[in-house]
């Protein structure tokens, strides 16, 4: 009995040790304190040690931050990204100058290999392997990372740093994201631009939700125009006319829009109230959400339609296959032509005039070919963009009146909505506290999904992308009350979560976001359209587009073309609201009587 009775006690006690040594351990992952700086990569050895991995990182040292020579150099010379962004966006008279000499090519090709240096290429890690694989590399379901996920068995959930457990998502929204009032974007940003980030971003962001983080579907990982074509070839197929090259469509008081799903049987996300006639069919499945999305693919329709016709006139003995298949190219260089020089142009608030011109590559270091980050997939998330209402020829329309709406599209025709979206101010993107409460919900999926897959605190980030960590949330944000509850949320702004940072940093005086947006969104948003393969050498020359006359179709294309050369009449139309209906300038009373 007594020996049975040790025995017992022995087991308990060792149990209870290993259980403590569990949770008292004092082993920590060395790589969970971030040691390597400047890119330096981080690999455990043994059970403590670690070593960084400086190679070509123009440092050296045991956490490379010794910079060599030719690095000190460089570093002397670099202007800080503060002055580059204040010069990039002031004097006017300096920049006129620029823009019309040779000096534009100069800088433009300068914005584009700097920026498109900062993207790993070919991609790195992705949401499983935190170290370079051939899994990683080949399978393309992933989205890529640009830093590797915080390793699972770090102490704390952002690493070393910060609190044990992090903020509610929904307490986060609703304290820091959550419209109270209205806050347009400084730049004069309209609806026409919102719907057309999100038209064109949701090519290639498309998170495959039937899996757990991190995977998209889709495939094409770029500018792909999947998004009018649909993301796999039945789809194409289910769209395509098979005759001449074209779409499908229906005509409406004889103009062209969408067809609808009984006559196009692809999968479409509509409630099951909309009845059949409203149900359109489209490349994406959910772009029956919004006025705004049916507007851009039915004007993207239209123009492909178009170029077809152009395309059969020069070449009568084409086949429905070759015409088609060029009048994509074609269409998917309009479409980063309009995005570099009108929707980019207007987002930067640059004074210099950028260039779609992948020429200017030709002779420098450039790898072409892109895969879509999950960190460029979180910080493209907008949707304070999104107004109050939506004004249409003077009837205002709710969130509830406007989702799945199609007949408004079809009952008002392209024209009064590109003249209403174009008149109609969009909300500023950064600084936080602006995004309609209905959208809420969207930035909650962010957070959690960043928790899920692990991504790098936003200070890692920065430090990556050449910007100074900040040092305290009273530096990181203006907001008194907003620096006071993230301090109190997350103990420490080295575990400030990657989305909060970038979307709730201060912006900049008369900016539509903060400078880490700025810094982090180009080069993953050059890279993605210059690493086209339209914009290759042997891509990049008339026959590809079917001679000359394909070829000067992208070459000079723009937004107001591409709306006016589809419609019966020509509204105004631009990504900036009219003159004198900027924010801030009102325009002039009316004389009282
Ligand atoms: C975030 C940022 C951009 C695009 C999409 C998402 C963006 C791209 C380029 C530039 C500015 C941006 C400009 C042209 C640039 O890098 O100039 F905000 C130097």
């Amino acid at each position: 009995m007594k020996v049975f009775d040790f025995f017992f006690l022995w087991v308990i006690l060792s149990l209870l040790e290993s259980l403590s040594c569990a949770n008292n351990s004092k082993v920590v992952n060395p790589c969970c304190y971030y040691p390597c700086q400047n890119s330096g990569v981080c690999v455990r050895f043994g059970n403590t040690s670690f070593k960084c991995d400086c190679t070509h990182t123009g440092f050296y040292g045991d956490n490379c931050t010794t910079p060599g020579f030719g690095t000190r150099v460089y570093l002397s010379m670099k202007p800080s990204s503060t002055t580059v962004q204040y010069i990039l966006s002031h004097f006017y008279w300096f920049w006129d100058m620029v823009n019309n000499s040779f000096l534009r090519d100069v800088l433009m090709r300068l914005v584009l290999t700097v920026r498109s240096t900062l993207i790993p290429s070919p991609p790195t890690y992705n949401t499983k392997y935190g170290y370079l694989n051939w899994e990683s590399y080949y399978n393309t379901s992933y989205y890529t990372r640009i830093l590797p996920p915080v390793p699972e068995d770090c102490p704390l959930p952002m690493g070393t740093k910060g609190k044990a457990v992090l903020p509610e998502p929904k307490v986060l929204v609703k304290r820091f994201f959550k419209r109270d009032k209205f806050r347009p974007d400084p730049q004069g940003t309209n609806l026409m631009f919102a719907f057309m980030a999100q038209h064109f971003t949701h090519q290639f962001f498309k998170t495959d939700q039937q899996v757990e983080g991190g995977f998209t579907k889709a495939l094409g990982h770029g500018v792909d125009a999947s998004n009018i074509y649909g993301d796999n070839l039945v789809r194409q197929h289910q769209l395509r006319l098979h005759v001449d090259g074209k779409l499908k469509y229906q005509l409406i008081n004889g103009e062209i829009f969408p067809p609808t799903t009984d006559k196009v049987p692809v999968y479409m996300q509509y409630p099951k109230s909309l009845p059949p006639e409203q149900r359109l069919a489209i490349g994406h499945e959910s772009f029956g959400l919004l006025p705004g999305l049916t507007m851009y693919a039915t004007i993207w329709l239209r123009e492909h339609n178009r170029v077809c016709d152009i395309l059969k006139a020069e070449h009568p003995t084409w086949d429905d296959e070759q015409l088609f298949q060029t009048t994509r190219l074609i269409v998917i260089g309009e479409i980063m032509k309009i995005i570099i020089e009108e929707y980019v142009q207007q987002l930067s608030g640059y004074r210099l005039k950028l260039k779609f011109d992948p020429t200017l590559l030709f002779e420098e270091q450039f790898q072409y070919g892109n895969r879509i980050a999950l960190e460029f997939n979180h910080l493209y998330h907008w949707h304070s963009l999104m107004p109050d209402s939506f004004l249409i020829d003077d009837t205002e329309f709710t969130y509830s009146q406007f989702l799945f709406n199609t007949s408004i599209l079809t009952h008002y025709g392209v024209e009064k909505l590109v003249e209403a979206f174009s008149r109609q101010p969009a909300g500023q993107i950064g600084g936080g506290r602006n995004s309609h409460e209905s959208l809420l919900i969207v930035s909650e999926k962010v957070i959690e999904e960043s928790r899920m897959t692990r991504i790098q605190p936003f200070n890692e980030y920065r430090k990556k992308f050449n910007l100074k960590p900040y040092a305290s949330f009273s530096e990181f944000t203006d907001d008194v009350e907003m620096a006071r509850g993230l301090e109190e949320l997350y103990g420490n702004i080295d575990a400030l979560e990657f989305y909060p940072g970038i979307l709730l940093e201060k912006t900049q005086p008369g900016s539509i976001f903060g400078p880490s947006m700025i810094e982090m969104g180009a080069p993953f948003s050059l890279k993605g359209l210059l690493g086209n393969p339209i914009c290759a050498p042997d891509y990049w020359k008339p026959s590809t587009f079917g001679g000359e006359t394909g070829f000067n179709i992208i070459k000079t294309s723009t937004l107001k073309k591409l709306v006016c050369l589809n419609t019966k009449w020509c509204p105004f139309v631009d990504f900036h609201v009219p003159p004198n209906e900027e924010p801030g300038q009102q325009s002039t009373p009316p004389p009282e009587l």
